[in-house]
């Protein structure tokens, strides 16, 4: 039993931020990388709203480099598979080193890409540099991955799956997506329902005294 104050302070204070960001911690545990999608639509404002979240993240001198674009008609996501399959085919089979092909292994990933274009959104995030109307930023790379950071756990929260999908190289995005020179690929989203019958690899993650270190 505490005292009358502990709403605010104390102990049943200290416990309720424990059962908060548990209940948090737990949730996060939940989202998986998903490749195998449903074509069933999401809602558009789902996505405004997490791009919003994402838009909160810090950034050097807050000069929020990122640029997020939403890519839903078909033809564009049509394109967007068909250059990626391009680029990855060369990693699979020229660009990748043995090592590299040993450690995607357990994934099960190759070179096609279906979920480009099943997905019902596919958002492609951009680092965006210095150029004609953008001022130069700093930690651009740490700035995006916040951000991106932000982007996935909100896509999460709200019941949508994601996959962070890195084609390699990624330079065609900008005429799939018609992006200026500034503006460079970071990382490719899709957005959607799980398909019904997806698949995920058994894979575990690092215990907490395995990340965790106190000083
Ligand atoms: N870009 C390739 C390869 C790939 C690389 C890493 I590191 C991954 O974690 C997963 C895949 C692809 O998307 O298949």
């Amino acid at each position: 039993m505490g005292s009358a104050a502990d709403g605010v302070r104390g102990r049943g204070r200290d416990q309720e931020m424990v059962d908060t960001v548990r209940a948090f911690a737990d949730r996060m545990t939940t989202r998986r990388s998903i490749r195998h999608f449903s074509a069933e639509p999401v809602p558009r404002e789902v996505v405004e709203e997490a791009v919003r979240a994402a838009s909160t993240a810090p950034s050097g001198a807050n000069l929020q480099p990122w640029r997020f674009v939403v890519i839903s008609d078909p033809e564009r996501k049509r394109r967007l598979r068909e250059a990626a399959e391009a680029e990855e085919r060369e990693f699979y089979s020229r660009r990748a080193s043995d090592e590299w092909l040993r450690a995607l292994a357990p994934l099960g990933t190759d070179w096609q890409k279906p979920f480009l274009e099943v997905a019902p959104v596919v958002i492609v995030v951009f680092e965006v540099h210095q150029g004609p109307n953008t001022p130069k930023p700093y930690y651009v790379k740490e700035s995006v991955g916040i951000a991106v950071g932000l982007l996935i756990t909100a896509l999460h929260h709200a019941g949508l799956a994601t996959l962070t999908h890195t084609p390699s190289p990624m330079r065609f995005l900008n005429s799939v997506c018609g992006r200026p020179a500034e503006e460079r690929p970071y990382v490719v989203i899709p957005v959607g329902f799980p398909a019904p019958d997806a698949t995920v690899p058994d894979l575990t993650r690092k215990p907490l005294e395995e990340v965790l270190v106190w000083q």
